[in-house]
């Protein structure tokens, strides 16, 4: 059975990446039965979510538009042809080997990832802002053994620390251009079983080093065919745009898996901050959105200065989606924001509701083939209205590359997700804060994020984060750090608003009795805040 995972031989000659999956033993289950997620056992995701594009006729349609070159299907797939020649016949990839890339959100990343899938390589993307020390920590990990990379940001992926690293490439200075012009744009993709690791997303969470999610051929496929098929439900003729960096997988998903399956168009913007989403909304008449709820705040209140009619599905992750910015959103567009929890670790959103199924300030249901219940410490499922801990299961789930970790995120066969939830009578499943972001005070329960929607309701807070700072008497106090609006005034007297605020929307022993105000807020380059960052913080001002 040497090179069998699940059916079909692995078509990988360099085995790294087979060899440090967990353990059998460790693996979460899979829940693989539907029919939606019945993949033959011999499968290249590249060639689904590509080539069947052109087969299916939808070959002149535009696949990428960036603002530097609009792509068809039939002008991508050459691209990426050419570059798997470049990686396979020039640099030497071999099945199984390691690729990291390294760029902004744009025609050639892209092209690149499909060339890597589709020569039977492992992706490894890397967000731009990363340097030299988090590569190298990447580099030695995934033991990469080739890298592209846009020329733009090629210093700090050369200062990294690459022991394996035989090839890097740059693109934007001509070099693979010039490489890619010398090679066929005919490439026969590698037959890759359906279990074979096509990708390592790494995912560093709060603290502590940064973890790599292997990724199989099949879960590129399972996950457009369960959220994106069955929940969002794009058209061949939809556009999408939005802000998260391909190399963290909401983005991966949300603009390039979900509407390659369909043969719909992404629009990639390099910098798509919320302050210019709108514009590029309205110029590309763009029709679904993905991007992360403190956006969809800012994007509100540009709304009225853009024509946002084109837009028919938003969709937000990576947070907590505050009810007071669905109710914004809502109030600016008409649209019902599309809420939805995902992980790196699940690849993508396994919790969410389609827009006739939506209840504002809950996250939704699990998504078709997924099942999710809240349990205790000891995995044992609480009674509805409880709050503890989120376990999924479904047909993905986590496997870290050789991480002693694995057995935290994955218990009894169940991914622990770190998430506190509440499932209420109908199974909607509501959101509560990480596990460790409750804050104990006087013995009570409260969680940050309700704290913050309650405080985002008050038409003065910009932004803020919630968490708990020590206090003598009752062990922790609630603490406020907020943004205000401008021409706010950052005193006493408006803490008092804000805390008399949060006394009238929810129950009043979760008001912040410490308020402080900030300028900006800490926050990761996918746009989470960092409350460990607040939490150290506050410790150090009591
Ligand atoms: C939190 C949410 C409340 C939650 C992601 C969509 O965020 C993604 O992946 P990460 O690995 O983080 C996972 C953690 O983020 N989270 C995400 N979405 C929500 N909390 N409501 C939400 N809607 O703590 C989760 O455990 O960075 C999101 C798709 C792909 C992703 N990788």
């Amino acid at each position: 059975m040497d090179g069998m995972i699940g059916g079909a031989a692995s078509a990988h000659q360099d085995s790294f990446a087979r060899d440090n999956l967990p353990p059998r033993a460790d693996w979460p289950v899979f829940l693989l039965d539907r029919p939606d997620y019945r993949y033959p056992p011999r499968l290249n995701c590249a060639v689904e979510l590509l080539d069947r594009n052109i087969e299916r006729g939808r070959g002149d349609h535009p696949a990428l538009v960036t603002p530097a070159e609009t792509l068809t299907y039939r002008q991508l797939a050459a691209r990426v042809n050419r570059i798997a020649n470049v990686l396979v016949h020039r640099l030497g990839m071999v099945p199984g080997n390691r690729v990291l890339l390294r760029s902004a959100n744009n025609a050639w990343m892209v092209a690149a990832y499909f060339a890597v899938l589709k020569a039977g390589g492992v992706v490894v993307a890397t967000m731009p802002l990363l340097r030299a020390k988090e590569l190298g920590q990447m580099f030695s990990k995934a033991r990469i053994t080739h890298a592209f990379c846009d020329a733009r940001l090629a210093d700090e992926a050369r200062k990294a620390n690459a022991p394996d690293l035989r090839h890097l490439v740059t693109w934007g200075d001509g070099a693979l251009e010039a490489m890619c012009a010398a090679a066929s744009a005919e490439f026969d993709a590698c037959d890759t079983a359906a279990d074979d690791v096509c990708l390592i997303g790494f995912t560093s969470g709060s603290t502590g080093e940064p973890k790599g999610t292997l990724h199989f051929h099949r879960d590129m496929l399972a996950i457009c065919d369960g959220y994106g098929m069955q929940v969002l439900r794009p058209e061949p003729t939809d556009v999408f745009i939005g802000s998260p960096p391909l190399a963290f997988t909401f983005g991966l998903g949300g603009l390039v898996l979900f509407p390659f399956r369909v043969g719909a168009t992404a629009v990639l913007l390099e910098k798509a901050p919320p302050e210019e989403l709108p514009a590029a909304i309205e110029r590309h008449r763009a029709t679904v959105c993905f991007t992360a709820p403190t956006a969809y705040r800012v994007m509100a209140g540009l709304a009225a200065q853009h024509d946002l009619s084109s837009l028919r599905k938003c969709v937000s992750a990576g947070e907590a989606l505050p009810k007071p910015v669905f109710e914004a959103w809502q109030a600016a567009t008409g649209l019902k924001l599309m809420d939805g929890i995902g992980a790196t670790e699940m690849l993508h959103i396994f919790i969410a509701a389609r827009e006739d199924q939506i209840r504002p300030g809950a996250t939704g249901l699990p998504v078709p083939g997924y099942v999710a219940k809240v349990v205790d410490e000891h995995g044992t499922e609480v009674p509805r209205g409880t709050p503890g801990r989120l376990a999924v299961q479904g047909p993905t789930g986590c496997r870290y590359l050789a991480d002693p970790r694995q057995a935290q995120y994955v218990q009894h066969g169940w991914n622990i997700t770190g998430d506190t939830y509440v499932q209420d009578e109908d199974g909607y499943f509501w959101y509560q804060a990480r596990n460790d972001d409750m804050i104990i005070s006087a013995g009570y329960n409260i969680a940050g994020p309700e704290v913050e929607a309650a405080l985002l309701s008050h038409p003065a807070v910009r932004e803020c984060g919630v968490v708990g700072a020590p206090d003598a008497e009752r062990g922790m106090v609630v603490r406020a750090y907020v943004v205000l609006h401008q021409g706010q005034a950052a005193d006493g007297a408006t803490a008092k608003v804000l805390q008399d605020h949060v006394k009238r929307e929810i129950a009043p022993y979760k008001y912040p009795r410490s308020v402080v105000f900030v300028e900006t807020l800490p926050r990761t380059e996918t746009g989470k805040l960092q409350r460990f960052a607040l939490r150290k913080r506050a410790g150090e001002e009591p």
